[in-house]
């Protein structure tokens, strides 16, 4: 709260660039119930506008809004913006990738290809912000031209299942997955030998979603194997698999990695790439006791047990990754822009898990998300307002 107000009269005096929060300047509560995070994400939305550059002005930037600051009509022209990319043909040449019907398989055929290289890797936390700025893309192409949500686990810390975002209604990204009652827990098979036992309980559906606006969509590509030998980009899996979406929206993805507290430490407690990346994916050669970090949890929040969203090579099918993914994005976001010219670096190397070992990735060093974005430097995709690619700030 201290923060809160010291923010707005930072603000006011033109004097936001100069605040450096530490976690001491939060109390327990205004942590705990995302006031904090509020707060930093106002910081560092103050601070991206003192850098725009390029084309990117503040009157054509994008805002990132969370699900709930969305009206109801607007919600449901985005919901229709996704059901026009589900409608439109695939541009792959035909027969590379027969599973891929839709420009929706496309998209999804986009991050499966390149699973094996960008996670784990020095590139996982910029090829998903070009991965969603291309999907916000064609959104636009598709009328949505506002600002891609995204969803604050914080708000769901009491089940997702209880959340607007999955209520199953016209303006939901579609309800839980049908319950299937009487499931095991999963012990998550980190290859890490000194990771320790990740126990995942069963969540509130497990089955097929037969609520809201996507229960006609279909998972066609995969599943993929995510072996050893990943990184060349997959030949299995491309077939068409037609199958309903499963989900099994899980309180405790939230509850145990994804809470306010998880994000706003994540935030304050890094001062370099290494430690943020490493701890916001939960890499098990670094951070063996905490090896799901809030993309873990985000992800394991939908898809729980069996379902799409937790599937690392084909989650993009499930219509919430891209709110989820969001939400680590703005993250990042709001961390990077606390100290944006000491925050523009990688750590890591560009295969999973260095599987097989290769060497360091530099920001000279390029991306791509085929066939829909050239390839770029990750040194472009650091500062979203610079207009070359990226015009956006969260909100
Ligand atoms: C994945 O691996 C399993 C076990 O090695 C194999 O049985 C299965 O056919 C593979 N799936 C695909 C799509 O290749
Ligand atoms: C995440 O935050 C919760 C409190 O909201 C805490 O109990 C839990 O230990 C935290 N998880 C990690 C990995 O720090
Ligand atoms: C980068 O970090 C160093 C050390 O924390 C600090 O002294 C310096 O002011 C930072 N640079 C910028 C541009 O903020
Ligand atoms: C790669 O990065 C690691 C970690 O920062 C470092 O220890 C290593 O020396 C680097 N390797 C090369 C070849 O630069
Ligand atoms: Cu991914």
């Amino acid at each position: 709260m201290k923060l809160l107000a010291g923010y707005f009269l930072l603000q006011a005096a033109g004097l936001a660039a100069a605040v450096r929060p530490k976690l001491e300047d939060f109390k327990q509560k205004a942590i705990d119930s995302g006031l904090a995070l509020k707060a930093l994400n106002g910081i560092a939305l103050a601070k991206a506008f003192t850098k725009f550059g390029g084309t990117c002005k503040p009157s054509n930037v994008k805002y990132r809004r969370e699900w709930r600051s969305i009206s109801k009509a607007d919600r449901r022209k985005f919901i229709a913006a996704v059901k026009c990319i589900m409608t439109k043909p695939s541009s792959l040449p035909p027969g590379e990738v027969p599973g891929a019907k839709s420009l929706y398989d496309d998209i999804v055929w986009a991050h499966a290809r390149r699973s094996g290289l960008v996670h784990n890797s020095a590139t996982f936390l910029l090829f998903h912000r070009y991965y969603l700025y291309t999907y916000e893309e064609e959104l636009a192409k598709c009328g949505w031209t506002s600002g891609l949500p995204y969803w604050e686990w914080g708000l769901d810390i009491a089940g997702p299942h209880l959340s607007p975002v999955f209520d199953g209604s016209d303006t939901s990204l579609g309800g839980d997955g049908e319950f299937i009652p009487n499931r095991q827990p999963f012990k998550i098979p980190f290859i890490d030998p000194l990771t320790p036992e990740i126990i995942v309980q069963p969540g509130t559906g497990g089955g097929c979603v037969t609520t809201g606006p996507f229960v006609d969509h279909r998972v066609r590509l995969g599943p993929f194997n995510m072996t050893e030998t990943f990184p060349v980009e997959p030949e299995d899996g491309r077939e068409d698999n037609p199958r309903c979406l499963l989900r099994d929206l899980n309180k405790g993805g939230i509850e145990r990695w994804a809470s306010f507290r998880n994000s706003t430490e994540l935030i304050l407690g890094y001062d370099d790439i290494f430690g943020f990346h490493v701890n916001a994916e939960g890499d098990p050669r670094w951070v063996p006791q905490k090896p799901m970090g809030i993309h873990g949890g985000g992800h394991s929040a939908i898809g729980g047990i069996g379902g799409h969203a937790g599937d690392p090579v084909i989650s993009p099918y499930d219509p919430a990754f891209w709110l989820t993914h969001g939400q680590l994005d703005r993250i990042y976001w709001i961390w990077q822009m606390l100290d944006l010219p000491n925050r523009s670096d990688v750590f890591g190397t560009g295969t999973w898990l260095n599987i097989p070992p290769s060497p360091n990735v530099t920001v000279e060093d390029s991306i791509d998300v085929l066939p829909h974005q050239p390839s770029r430097k990750l040194k472009e995709l650091m500062n979203s307002v610079t207009g070359s690619p990226f015009c956006f700030v969260y909100v």
